[in-house]
């Protein structure tokens, strides 16, 4: 939340709702460090007066970054970063064709002035927690949050290393 008007500093705008079972992860993970996020179905191709206004407004409605995420022909991060200065992340979604590669290149290839910040197709996740890196200039406490939830990855990691090595690989893959 901006703690002075109240609002989310996140938004998190999809193309259609088949996208959301993807875009939750966003959301998920933004609320583990503590930040609340708003959710919308937009679409570049649907909704494209929609999908601009979001954009153009979204800087003074407290927005401190936008992920956006889209499947196929996918335009909506594109869009999104023509029409605002915040910083946009790009999710590609998998499609059933293509397995995604057209919605990867579709948001990844934008022309040189208009930046979207590409994460791994479906990477939800990822873009959540790039979101919370970037609104964690000048938040100490969010930094340490970070910095709490990489150290627990390499704990995680270590303690499966020690264990493979304990119990050896065949008794871990029946474990
Ligand atoms: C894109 O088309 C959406 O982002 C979605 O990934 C894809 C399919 O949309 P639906 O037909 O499921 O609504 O615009």
């Amino acid at each position: 939340m901006n703690s002075a008007t109240g609002s989310p500093l996140v938004g998190i705008i999809m193309g259609s709702d088949s996208d959301l079972p993807v875009m939750k992860d966003a959301a998920e993970i933004l609320k583990e460090f503590g930040l609340e996020s708003e959710v919308k179905v937009l679409s570049a191709h649907r909704t494209p007066d929609q999908a601009i206004e979001y954009a153009k407004t979204a800087e003074t409605n407290g927005l401190k970054v936008i992920i956006a995420g889209a499947g196929g022909a996918a335009h909506l991060a594109g869009v999104t970063a023509g029409n605002t200065v915040l910083p946009v992340i790009g999710v590609p979604i998998s499609t059933k064709a293509l397995k995604g590669i057209d919605s990867l290149l579709s948001t990844a290839q934008m022309p040189p002035g208009v930046p979207v910040a590409t994460v791994a197709i479906n990477g939800a996740k990822n873009a959540g927690i790039l979101a919370a890196q970037i609104i964690a200039e000048g938040n100490p406490e969010l930094r340490e949050k970070l910095r709490s939830y990489k150290k627990k990855m390499e704990k995680d990691v270590l303690a499966k290393t020690e264990k493979l090595a304990d119990i050896g690989y065949e008794a871990y893959l029946n474990q």
